[in-house]
């Protein structure tokens, strides 16, 4: 079998971090048999700067032909605003390929030690990802007078929380059997009442799933109190973000957390990236730490139905971090965790 995978590295570590990921799955696919074709595209803020867009007008067509897609990381505020590059790439590809649930992972590896006492928790955020607060539904007038207005609206449709809710049930049906759904909806009464009435419809459909739902403040401290008791954690786009960024640092720090964005009809191709973006600070450095991107690499495998090499390559990464490899910022350079990785597998 061969794959055809389109690599976007983007900014900054995300080309370190790309080349990290493809030499470890170039290997687990040796090793099960398989191939995997990859077709690089310079899609970024350097290509922006050259182009004025953050990929070509056909850019989402030429990757649907892919089985899937690995991307690094993407922004450069420095040189283009944030806001810019996100809604050029990122979120452009999740919304046309409807690559509604964001999968993001989080538990320490083994040998990493996390800022919490608690060590034994498993969790895994599905973040919605198409629609909600990142809609880029909005404007602004009367810029740049004192008379100026900027508003941007959520927009939260039937279709789309539940589909995200369904695909919640299913994965804690397929896990511990215990669903959190997170909203706001004290303050937020018409989306996020919608988003609750929704939760407890679905919920008559999978009687074997426990179901909760928070606030979204109450998750943010249960996920440092009592992460040992949360199995499948859903949330919106904008709390889904937030939320995976505190389960990044629960687990470790960015560098652990991996993510995937899947189109689960199948029909076009998902996108695995690390949850960490372009980190600037530490560009061109070679210390930036692999994990997550191998971890996400280990993800798209798994997607591809090759759940062997999957389980290989979590395994090698597993045996490389017990070893003390890659588990404290900066002390490891990127090449020798790949390499640590790739000695294991
Ligand atoms: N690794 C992907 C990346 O660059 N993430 C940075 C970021 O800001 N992502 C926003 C998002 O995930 O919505």
């Amino acid at each position: 079998m061969n794959y055809k995978i389109a690599l976007i590295p983007g900014d900054g570590i995300g080309k370190d971090v790309t080349d990290a990921a493809w030499s470890v799955l170039q290997k687990a696919a040796g090793q099960s048999g398989f191939t995997l074709e990859g077709t690089e595209f310079p899609w970024s803020c350097a290509y922006y700067r050259q182009h004025g867009t953050m990929m070509p007008q056909d850019g989402i067509e030429t990757l649907r032909s892919f089985d899937a897609i690995l991307l690094g990381a993407v922004g450069w505020p420095a040189e283009v605003p944030d806001s810019v590059s996100l809604h050029g790439l990122l979120l452009p590809i999740r919304k046309a390929f409807v690559q509604f649930a964001n999968i993001r992972p989080h538990r320490l590896l083994p040998g990493v030690q996390g800022p919490l006492k608690a060590s034994a928790f498993d969790i895994l955020c599905i973040r919605e990802n198409t629609e909600g607060e990142y809609s880029g539904a909005g404007g602004r007038v009367h810029q740049g007078t004192k008379d100026e207005v900027a508003v941007e609206t959520s927009i939260f449709t039937r279709a789309g929380v539940e589909r995200i809710l369904r695909f919640g049930f299913e994965q804690a049906r397929a896990r511990r059997g215990k669903l959190a759904s997170v909203t706001k909806s004290n303050a937020q009464k018409y989306s996020m009442v919608f988003w609750d009435e929704i939760t407890r419809q679905l919920a008559t459909e999978y009687p074997d799933v426990e179901v909760a739902s928070y606030h979204i403040d109450a998750m943010a401290a249960r996920m440092v109190m009592a992460p040992e008791t949360l199995d499948v954690v859903v949330a919106s786009n904008l709390f889904g973000d937030i939320l995976t960024d505190l389960g990044a640092a629960i687990q470790g720090g960015l560098g652990f957390a991996a993510s995937a964005n899947i189109s689960p009809d199948r029909t076009s191709p998902s996108m695995f990236e690390p949850v960490h973006g372009s980190a600037p600070d530490i560009a061109h450095l070679g210390i930036a730490n692999p994990i997550a991107t191998i971890w996400s690499a280990a993800m798209m495998l798994d997607h591809l139905g090759e759940t062997s090499a999957a389980a290989a390559v979590m395994a090698a990464v597993e045996q490389a971090t017990a070893s003390g490899i890659g588990t404290t910022p900066g002390k490891d350079r990127t090449d020798a965790i790949t390499s640590a990785v790739l000695a294991a597998l």
